[in-house]
């Protein structure tokens, strides 16, 4: 193969290095004050999710919050987390996938994702005020932030795949600290919580983004 030549900078070049340089000069002088938020879950989830499909089991349900997380990894999406919001009829209200990177924001953990989506689906903020029981399944236990809005968004049930320590054996993401008897805590608020579901499938997605070298933050 021919080495590539280094040449002088092309005038679209220059162009769009002038252009990048007042975009940052823009955001540095913060000259613009963003007044919205836009999330999204990538476009593969319309192939991944049946709205008319049930899941009746509590594998059922962990199942799919893991196939989630599975698909996020293969298609460079995400971290690798993927969480499934069921309504009393065991069908799908809403699911998530993190989004941290490619939307820069730090709350699109997949939890919070099925959970905002969820919220716009019943137009309300606690869902089991619209239908109950309202269940959670997610492919890792919930970080210390998803475990606040966990006590926040009107859910009945909190199905969990791997375990914390699972994900900081396997990976470098940081979970945070949580009340020693975080389950007891979400008990007394009548969140029923059940842990170790398909704990090795959900380990083994882990352990591919871990081997990968995924970005984590
Ligand atoms: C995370 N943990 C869970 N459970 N879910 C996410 O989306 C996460 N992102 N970082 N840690
Ligand atoms: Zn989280």
């Amino acid at each position: 193969m021919p080495a590539r030549r280094r040449c002088t900078p092309t005038r679209r070049g220059l162009r769009r290095r002038a252009r990048y340089t007042a975009f940052l000069a823009r955001i540095q002088s913060h000259a613009m004050l963003y007044a919205q938020v836009h999330l999204t879950l990538p476009a593969w989830i319309h192939d991944a999710v049946d709205l008319q499909a049930s899941y009746p089991g509590d594998a059922d349900k962990v199942a799919l919050a893991i196939e989630l997380s599975r698909r996020n990894v293969e298609a460079r999406s995400g971290g690798p987390f993927g969480a499934v919001v069921f309504g009393p009829d065991h069908r799908v209200i809403a699911a998530g996938v993190n989004r941290v990177v490619p939307h820069a924001t730090s709350l699109a953990h997949a939890e919070n994702m099925a959970y905002m989506l969820a919220q716009q689906r019943l137009q309300n903020p606690r869902l089991n005020q619209v239908l109950a029981p309202i269940t959670l399944a997610t492919s890792s236990q919930p970080c210390c932030q998803c475990y606040g809005a966990t006590i926040w968004a009107g859910i009945d049930r909190l199905l969990i795949g791997a375990r914390a320590e699972d994900v900081m054996e396997l990976t470098e993401f940081d979970e945070g600290p949580l009340p020693a008897d975080w389950a007891g805590e979400l008990e007394r608020r009548g969140i029923t919580v059940v842990r170790d579901i398909l704990r090795e499938q959900a380990r083994q997605v882990l352990h591919v983004y871990g081997q990968g070298g995924g970005e984590h933050y």
